[in-house]
């Protein structure tokens, strides 16, 4: 399928800005840690680990009303959307690694100026869509959708940081997985624009499957194009991953996750993931950030091929006994 003729583009966002809580920043030194490199260079293409971003830091960036640091956020963004951008038009699949989820709106943007037609599975407990207004932490790491989607721009004022980017999603092509902790202005948002949601209450009623291929009947069927993956780790279950900001209890199991990513995989029109949210800092112990870790490290192998059915390669077919 066409992502196996792709090389792959690692990119890490040491950045934890959107957020209040401190050590989000180290998620990229935790992912290549527990072997990501290593992992993917088993998979049958290159590999091209272009290091870690690195963010100013700005002595002055006074709140916006209730959110903290909009001007050192968006600048971070910016940076970052011309790394994704360079990385896809130079045809690489690119994964990136953060760092908090506000990181998304410059991982996606970046993907946008280059493939205009995409569409966006945003699988995270929380849905990510807090405008200014309805934000009730203030936190960017809440709002990165909010700044994406056509269908928000009245509702949105301009924020000191961010006058590089437009708006540029319409709400048709976008699909959440995992919900689970929506605050109440988001819930009118999803609402209001019609946006395809599927919470953990749905996969409970109709299971992985039935949401996977409903998910991506409603984003591919009228054509293909290219997929932006925003996986934010805090949307499996945090006895699975403990290692991360704001756990919500009830998330996704391990096979259910790795059913999603195999089936992203399968269509073949993976262009950019991001794997978000990891925070060594915040485990309770070595064995929880090993544990948050290498589940990140699974995703992202899955996402780029990895099967539990077991690669074909070294083998093209069975070795002779000599
Ligand atoms: N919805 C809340 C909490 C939250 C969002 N994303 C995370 N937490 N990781 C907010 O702050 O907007
Ligand atoms: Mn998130
Ligand atoms: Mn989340």
């Amino acid at each position: 399928c066409q992502s196996r003729a792709h090389s792959v583009a690692v990119l890490g966002a040491p950045f934890s800005k959107g957020q209040k809580r401190r050590g989000v920043e180290h998620g990229p030194k935790a992912i290549r840690d527990a072997g990501l490199i290593e992992r993917l260079s088993t998979l049958d293409y290159p590999v091209h680990d272009f290091g870690d971003l690195s963010f100013q830091h700005l002595e002055k960036d006074e709140p916006f009303m209730h959110v903290p640091f909009p001007r050192t956020v968006g600048r971070a963004n910016k940076l970052l959307s011309s790394a994704v951008s360079s990385a896809v038009a130079g045809g690489h699949t690119c994964v990136m690694l953060g760092g908090d989820h506000s990181l998304a709106i410059g991982s996606v943007a970046g993907h946008a100026q280059q493939r205009p037609d995409l569409c966006l599975i945003w699988v995270d407990a929380h849905a990510d869509v807090n405008t200014p207004t309805t934000s009730p932490s203030g936190n960017l790491h809440g709002q990165s959708v909010a700044f994406m989607l056509k269908d928000l721009q009245d509702k949105m004022p301009q924020l000191p940081g961010f006058s590089w980017m437009k708006p540029f999603l319409a709400a048709r092509d976008l699909v959440y997985i995992g919900l689970r902790d929506v605050d109440p202005g988001e819930h009118i948002i999803l609402k209001n624009l019609g946006i395809q949601y599927f919470t953990m209450k749905d996969i409970d009623r109709v299971g992985i499957q039935r949401v996977m291929e409903e998910t991506l009947d409603h984003l591919l069927t009228r054509k293909q194009r290219p997929i932006h993956l925003s996986f934010d780790i805090d949307a499996f279950d945090p006895s699975l991953a403990p290692a991360t900001g704001t756990p919500v209890n009830g998330g996704l199991t391990y096979r259910e996750g790795i059913y999603i990513t195999e089936e992203i995989h399968n269509t073949g029109m993976l262009s950019v993931m991001d794997l978000v949210e990891v925070n060594p800092v915040l485990a309770a112990s070595r064995e929880q950030v090993e544990s948050t870790a290498g589940l990140a490290v699974d995703v992202i192998a899955s996402c780029l091929g990895q099967t539990r059915e077991g690669a074909p390669l070294p083998f093209q077919e069975i070795p002779s006994a000599k």
